[in-house]
């Protein structure tokens, strides 16, 4: 099941609701591959832009291009207005209360990095705790266990079910007085799962910690209002939501970016600098030093005037009926395995095809133009729960069809008739 919607997200009657027509929107779609059309069934890894995103870029680096903030020619200007103008649509997408809380950053990892490095040298002591769950990518245990490292704390994961599930019983037996973080993926990458995030935050909440969402997998696909979640720092990226790589934001209560420290230093992220000392430049720039992706940060704001101009009921119904329609096909399949079988589940399906390899399986179904991810997806310690080195991957967004789960069963059949 997708999750219900946001009370708070403006649902007016001229959004779109004909999902199958945003497919044309995708040029990289419209090709062939290996001889056959195209089945990009790899979103988790990297969505695809439409040409609306690759049109705000182009405008950009076209006409417009100067650094922001500094200068006073109409270039620079109208970069700023660009830059600090998609600041404004990343406030909006995930109704934070202030432009001051979106920092614009590299991505998810480099968000999670921000906050482990600052935050948690600010407040991580020997004996504390980071609450993780083991169904996180490394993204959201490797920045947490090098703080740790540093600060005498230790990083504790919170099981999971032979679903792929949160053990809802095992986090709240885990979160304890030593517990200052809470680091929790919304969505799974590798399982599809979704967690039941506003839930968990008001647990950590109840024991005094801290909690980042980890919004990677979450943004193309579900909405998301930080107030309403309450969470205290959301991060997300922007080539998984149709946006450019290398674009990113960290979402932080100001309260909570106002009193930590700089993550980077340079320019852009200073008020004064003297050798007597130097004053931090307010937010949101203390957490930006140095010129920004500005070409970057424009197509993001354009990826976010597309997917708001989306229904998100019809996203939801229509990603909702591949999921299901890919589960019950690749179920029937003898030596099918599903990994990750949550009752809320994303656009995700992991499985094995006894006796194929996950990467032997990846190569022959790219022979028939299906794109999909194979391997541990950097989640480790997924793997190792269920007792696996990998699997295969196929995962949906908005401009997937039926045609393509088609095209993967069709793969898989071939695999099959060759491993027989
Ligand atoms: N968190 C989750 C849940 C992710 O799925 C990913 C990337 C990241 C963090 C890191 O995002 P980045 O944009 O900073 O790299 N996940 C995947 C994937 O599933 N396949 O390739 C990348």
């Amino acid at each position: 099941m997708i999750t219900s919607m946001s009370p708070s997200k403006p649902r007016g009657r001229d959004l779109i609701t004909d999902i199958a027509s945003l497919r044309g929107d995708f040029p990289v779609l419209q090709q062939q591959v290996r001889g056959r059309p195209l089945a990009y069934l790899d979103s988790a890894a990297s969505a695809q832009r439409p040409q609306a995103v690759i049109d705000a870029m182009v405008a950009q680096d076209s006409h417009n291009h100067a650094n922001v903030h500094r200068g006073v020619h109409e270039l620079s200007e109208r970069s700023t207005d660009a830059y600090e103008g998609a600041r404004t649509k990343l406030r909006r997408f995930v109704n934070a209360e202030s432009t001051d809380e979106i920092i614009f950053t590299s991505g998810t990892t480099e968000s999670i990095n921000l906050v482990a490095a600052s935050l948690g040298t600010q407040i991580l002591a020997p004996e504390d705790e980071v609450l993780v769950t083991r169904m996180e990518h490394h993204s959201n245990i490797v920045p947490w266990q090098l703080i740790c490292e540093r600060t005498g704390a230790k990083v504790v994961p919170a099981p999971i079910t032979k679903e792929g599930e949160l053990d809802l019983d095992g986090f709240r037996r885990c979160l304890t007085k030593r517990t200052k973080i809470v680091a929790i993926t919304h969505v799974s990458n590798a399982l599809g799962t979704i967690n039941p995030i506003k839930e968990l935050i008001a647990l950590a909440h109840d024991v005094g910690a801290l909690v980042l969402v980890d919004g990677a997998q979450a943004a193309a696909h579900l909405p998301i209002d930080v107030q309403d979640l309450d969470c205290d720092f959301y991060a997300l990226s922007g080539h998984k939501m149709f946006g450019p790589t290398g674009t990113g934001i960290l979402y932080g209560k100001a309260t909570l970016l106002d009193s930590m420290p700089p993550y980077k230093s340079g320019g852009e992220m200073i008020l004064t600098v003297s050798f007597e000392g130097t004053r931090f430049n307010t937010l949101p720039h203390k957490f930006e030093a140095g010129t920004p992706n500005i070409t970057g940060v424009v197509g993001l704001g354009a990826a976010v005037d597309y997917l708001s101009a989306i229904d998100p009921d019809a996203l939801a119904d229509h990603e909702h009926e591949l999921l299901d329609y890919a589960t019950d096909a690749i179920k029937e399949i003898p030596g099918a395995r599903l990994i990750g079988t949550a009752s809320s589940k994303a656009g995700v399906v992991s499985f094995l095809i006894d006796p194929i390899h996950a990467h032997d399986l990846g190569t022959i179904v790219d022979r028939e133009g299906v794109a999909i991810r194979t391997g541990h997806h950097c989640a480790m310690p997924v793997m190792e729960f269920f007792g696996i080195a990998a699997t295969a991957r196929a995962s949906f967004a908005l401009y997937n069809n039926r045609d393509d789960i088609e095209s993967l069963l069709k793969g898989i059949r071939i695999a099959q008739e060759i491993f027989k």
